[in-house]
């Protein structure tokens, strides 16, 4: 059995994630959003959701998450949030079912909303403007991205569309997302703190990631 190895092709790619969390890390402003899961494998009522990330006790009173609509820029539905992001710093916004319930484990809050599977955009909204916001799929010429930098990818039937850490926001959707195969509202991973070799350690984690393909990074393309 062969060890598995690191194609040096996709050490550029992990330097680029490396470059952006040293120059991330002071400036990120949260509360973020985390995670999108816009289609589950057949019908997505009572599936979909939005998990935010942010400093725990933070109120919600007030701020919205957008859904915008690739295809003609138009606010399709706008989700009122409520409540405190609690003790483990993540806050879910789930789709509710006819009966009041969802298939959501442990959403905070239950709305009635529906995606379409993209291009589209989400924009979180707080009381001093747009605090984040992320778009996926290809925006052909006309349809309108609201998301932040370049589009992330559109994600496949079952997996969810996350930030690589939850915390970490470079204001680039193509670097900062990449699909998730198994979709995880209320955890997600974050950024080590800072300290000597935590930078080193979240490189090595990525470039494992990245070498075993259970992270489909959308970092910028090999040249
Ligand atoms: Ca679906
Ligand atoms: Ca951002
Ligand atoms: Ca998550």
């Amino acid at each position: 059995m062969t060890r598995p190895t690191i194609p040096a092709r996709i050490l550029p790619r992990a330097a680029a994630l490396g470059a952006a969390l040293l120059a991330a890390q002071p400036a990120t402003a949260f509360p973020l959003i985390s995670e999108v899961f816009y289609d589950a494998v057949g019908s997505d009522d009572g599936q979909s959701f939005v998990e935010l990330h942010g400093t725990p006790g933070t109120v919600l009173d007030g701020w919205t998450v957008e859904i915008v609509n690739g295809a003609d820029g138009e606010v399709a539905t706008t989700l009122a949030l409520l409540g405190v992001i609690g003790p483990g710093g993540l806050y879910v916004v789930a789709d509710r079912l006819a009966d009041g319930t969802t298939a959501v484990a442990g959403a905070d809050l239950l709305l009635n909303f529906d995606f379409q599977n993209g291009p589209d955009s989400l924009v979180l909204r707080g009381p001093a403007g747009v605090a984040d916001a992320v778009g996926f799929g290809v925006f052909e010429a006309g349809m309108v991205f609201a998301g932040e930098g370049t589009p992330a990818p559109d994600v496949p039937a079952g997996s969810s569309l996350a930030r690589h850490f939850a915390d970490l926001d470079t204001d680039d959707n193509a670097l900062d997302f990449g699909e998730l195969p198994v979709p995880t509202p209320g955890s997600a991973r974050l950024v080590p703190e800072p300290g000597a070799g935590a930078l080193a350690m979240v490189g090595a984690f990525g470039l494992v990631l990245l070498g075993r393909g259970r992270v489909r990074c959308s970092l910028p393309p090999l040249r």
